[in-house]
């Protein structure tokens, strides 16, 4: 490597705050109720999917079952991507329709 290349290596400091302390945006991962999905299947992919504890993925799938709606996790993009994709597989591989979603945390102007 050349002196040159020594005193220059070209790299471009980014100092501003905002971009400091810049977190990934999180998601949310929905589970969507439905009548015929087991409450059983519901409660191991919570478990080993989204890593609850038993007592808690009953609580979840419970509100999924009376509200229609609850939350499996909070995760990055791919993250939640990736956990969408694996429990969708292992649905479709019970033939069952169980859905899932995922939707920002927070508003686009935070
Ligand atoms: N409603 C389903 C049943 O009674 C159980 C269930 C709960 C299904 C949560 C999906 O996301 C769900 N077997």
């Amino acid at each position: 490597m050349s002196e040159k290349w020594d005193e220059d290596d070209g790299v471009v400091v980014e100092t501003r705050k905002e971009e400091r302390v810049k977190r990934p945006r999180m998601y949310r991962v929905l589970l969507h109720n439905d009548d015929y999905t087991t409450r059983e299947f519901v409660v191991d992919v919570l478990r080993t999917v989204f890593h609850h504890s038993e007592g808690d993925a009953v609580r979840i799938m419970l509100h999924v079952h009376y509200n229609g709606l609850g939350v499996a996790g909070v995760f990055t993009r791919e993250i939640a991507e990736t956990k969408i994709r694996t429990v969708e597989q292992m649905a479709r591989e019970r033939e069952y329709p169980l859905r899932l979603t995922m939707e920002p945390e927070d508003d686009d102007d935070e």
